[in-house]
């Protein structure tokens, strides 16, 4: 093992990425649109242009990026499915071919002896249900369950863990209210029903995967541990509402069958109106893991006078920064794992890093090294501070089409040429390969990923 400290027996190391970012093929095998295809076409919305229509071919290339992962040596291989692969318009009746494509990479990853992780939304909502109101429209939830069902039935028998949710907190805040990331929305009141209706579909596709398959079901949140700029009211004030919404809100419901004080401003509207009766029940029903990305603290400050947010996120100074321009703060992990503990106590699952890791373009990589270095030591610290953790994905495999930066931000183990598709192996690469190397197996010699 490098410089790292041991992690327990059935500790499982791995690695990320989302349909969108990776596969490319559009408009292949009866794929229909979504909403990031529509984004990212639509004139001055991602940086140079860049569109996801080839990204890394992985669609196609996926026997060699299965062969990389076995090079790589890692256990796990977390991916997203594509939904309009699975039904293009998002309801109806499935796409033999978008499955196919899903069981053929199951069965890959088997025959290297790769666990398949796999995620239902990375955010590439069919265009047609974006049509109907999208996340604004309950009808979305009930959707999602059809299809989390679908995938289910014809996966559940190998897949190891099932992440629901990809960062609802980001589609949500990036996606609806920013308008940086698909589908565009600027909605400055009236949010709920948007949070609502992801954590309405969380629940329900909990329930399909229970009918379909054994493994153990989570969503993964990007968590960041908030610091208030100062000690004054108004910015600890900023900083508690900044905590609930990106923290709490898409947790709470899930662990605690309750949303957090405060999240009525998220409406204007009477909120038994959105929240309908046993909904929490549906929502909050037992989860077997929870899936955290990690990449930066917060720093929060009470919003200047007139501005329509109740909170301004400041700049991190005196850390290393990524090519990205996030700050490192490994400890920043660390705080977050022991605040989870703090707050959810006994209800908290096991907890599986679904992402960390870092923009940085070099082939000689020694910063994102040194990046995955210092999360998992401080991995290992909130384990020792009485934290469960099963497992740790490192985000990515590949460089990808990074959403608004488009093809400009690098986070990949593997370079890749965006001309030649030619994949280089960073220095990062060899480095975790030995971390994965030197994990222990479990007693019973291949454990389950939250066993
Ligand atoms: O690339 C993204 C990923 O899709 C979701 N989590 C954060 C990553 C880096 O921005």
């Amino acid at each position: 093992m490098p410089d790292l400290p041991q992690f327990p027996p059935g500790f499982r190391f791995g690695v990320s990425t989302a349909a969108y970012q990776i596969e490319g093929a559009v408009a292949e095998d009866g794929r229909g649109a979504s909403i990031w295809d529509t984004f990212a076409h639509a004139p001055g919305r991602i940086r140079g242009g860049d569109t996801g229509d080839v990204a890394c071919e992985h669609y196609h290339r996926w026997e060699s990026d299965l062969d990389l992962i076995a090079r790589l040596g890692a256990g796990a291989y977390r991916f997203s499915v594509a939904w309009p692969r699975i039904q293009p318009t998002g309801s109806g009746p499935v796409n033999a071919a978008g499955l196919d494509f899903y069981d053929r990479l199951v069965d890959g990853l088997a025959a290297r002896g790769i666990d398949p992780l796999v995620t239902l939304f990375h955010w590439d909502l069919p265009q047609a249900l974006q049509d109907e109101g999208g996340w604004n429209n309950r009808d979305t939830a009930m959707r999602f369950a059809e299809y989390a069902e679908l995938v289910g039935e014809r996966l559940g028998d190998r897949v190891k863990l099932w992440i629901t949710l990809n960062e609802p907190y980001i589609h949500f805040a990036l996606g609806h209210v920013q308008g940086v990331h698909a589908p565009g929305l600027n909605m400055l009141t009236d949010q709920l029903p948007v949070v609502h209706h992801l954590l309405l579909a969380h629940g329900l596709a909990v329930s399909a995967l229970r009918r379909t398959s054994s493994a153990p079901v989570t969503l993964a949140n990007n968590y960041s541990p908030v610091w208030p700029a100062s000690a004054s009211d108004e910015d600890q004030m900023a900083a508690a509402v900044y905590d609930m919404v990106q923290n709490h809100l898409f947790t709470d419901p899930i662990l605690f069958g309750a949303y957090p004080p405060g999240y009525e401003f998220l409406t204007t509207a009477d909120v038994d109106s959105i929240i309908m009766e046993g909904d929490l029940e549906v929502i909050s029903q037992p989860i077997q893991a929870l899936g955290v990305n990690y990449y930066n603290p917060s720093l929060i400050a009470a919003p200047p006078p007139g501005d329509l947010l109740p909170f301004a996120r400041l700049p991190i100074e005196g850390y290393p920064q990524t090519a990205f321009d996030w700050p490192v703060v490994p400890d920043g992990l660390r705080q977050l794992l022991t605040g989870l503990k703090e707050r959810y106590g006994d209800k908290l699952p096991p907890i599986w890093i679904t992402e960390s890791g870092c923009s940085w373009p070099d082939i000689d990589d020694q910063f994102r090294i040194d990046y995955i270095a210092g999360d998992l030591r401080a991995v290992r610290d909130a384990m020792d501070a009485g934290v469960e953790v099963h497992g740790y994905c490192t985000w990515s495999l590949l460089d990808n089409f990074e959403w608004a930066e488009g093809y400009h931000q690098r986070f990949g183990l593997v370079h890749v040429d965006f001309d030649t598709q030619e994949r280089t192996p960073r220095r990062s690469f060899e480095w975790y390969g030995q971390v994965c190397a030197a994990a222990a197996p479990s007693p019973d010699g291949h454990p389950d990923p939250t066993g």
